[in-house]
């Protein structure tokens, strides 16, 4: 009986202490825990025989089953130790952080010079009441130029200053044909401001582009007189420029406009020409349906890079459509 018990005791440990070793992770061990050493484990089990044992040999067997017990413990608790610091381990590799890594490019955009001249000029009109408007870049002869009261032997319809197209159409020479288009379409009152690339046959220069930007508006109301446009075109480049910004008006002439103005500026001492406007001539007012005897309306056109190039003095147009980057990273 003895000798049984003191058996089953050895091959317990042994058996125990395979599996400890054994175990993979710290559930499979507490499990093992649970097997051998809990109150209905297998050394609680063979400990059940122990009422049989004569007084003289109880002590003895008792004092074997108690080091057996010590000794699975103390692999259990040895094996938990191994198991955490493995897991410890192999999460400190898993996470390793690289500090001397190269970092991740993440290259900044900003808007190009034009985007933001244009954007800062509608932000002004739109302040003012105006709808941003806007139209196709091809056009008929009759949106770019006859409804613009541009008569037939004018010189702007010169195949020398005009990009025509084989059948006939042809790049919009300015944004007038934006308005045309909106007038035909809506009834007054209206305010409407036309941003957009616009195409010229001019020979390219420091000065001059084929492609170039500009932007238009129009109002058209009854009673409004020279006076309301020379007010909101110095409104206009006064919020553009600065606010004690010296302006003129000398008159001038374009087909759609009666009468007509050209607007300078004074800028670093001199005086810069900028703008052109007027009052809509009526031919263009009774094109788009509108009766001359109740409604007028002025305009006013400008290019965007002329603009841009003086607000930040820029000498050559050309720089707009260059795409290098050591002149577009100056501006914001
Ligand atoms: C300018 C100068 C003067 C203008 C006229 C019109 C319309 F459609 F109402 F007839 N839109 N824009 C205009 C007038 C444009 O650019 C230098």
């Amino acid at each position: 009986m003895t000798i049984e018990l003191e058996t089953q005791l050895t091959v317990l440990q042994q058996q125990a202490q395979q599996a400890i070793a054994a175990a993979a992770t710290i559930d499979d061990l507490e499990q093992l825990r649970i097997q051998y050493l809990g109150k209905k484990g297998s050394l609680s089990q063979v400990l059940g025989g122990l009422g049989r044992l004569t007084p003289h040999e109880r002590p003895r067997i008792g004092a074997i089953a108690n080091q057996v017990k010590d000794a699975l413990q103390s692999d259990l608790d040895h094996k938990r130790a191994q198991l955490i610091n493995a897991q410890i381990q192999g999460q400190l590799e898993a996470e390793t952080l690289d500090v001397t890594m190269p970092g991740t490019y993440c290259p900044q955009g900003r808007s190009h010079p034009l985007t933001s001249t244009i954007d800062r000029a509608l932000d002004i009109f739109v302040g003012l009441g105006y709808t941003v408007a806007d139209g196709p870049e091809m056009e008929t002869d009759y949106y770019n130029f006859e409804a613009l009261n541009t008569p037939i032997d004018h010189p702007a319809r010169d195949m020398q200053d005009t990009f025509y197209l084989p059948d006939g159409n042809m790049l919009r020479t300015h944004t007038s044909s934006v308005q045309i288009r909106y007038m035909e379409n809506h009834e007054p009152p209206l305010r409407i401001v036309a941003p957009g690339r616009v195409y010229r046959r001019d020979t390219v220069d420091a000065t001059h582009a084929a492609v170039f930007h500009q932007i238009e508006i129009l109002a058209v109301d009854e009673d409004l007189t020279f006076t309301d446009l020379k007010g909101t075109i110095k409104v206009f480049l006064q919020e553009f420029f600065g606010d004690d910004l010296p302006v003129r008006f000398r008159t001038s002439y374009f087909p759609f406009t009666e009468p007509s103005a050209e607007v300078d500026v004074q800028w670093q001492g001199r005086w810069l020409e900028v703008l052109g406007c007027g009052m809509v001539d009526p031919n263009v007012l009774r094109s788009v349906g509108y009766d001359p005897e109740i409604y007028n309306g002025f305009a006013a056109g400008f290019g965007a890079e002329r603009f841009a190039m003086v607000l930040h003095e820029i000498d050559d147009v050309r720089r707009f459509y260059g795409n290098d980057l050591r002149f577009l990273r100056q501006f914001q």
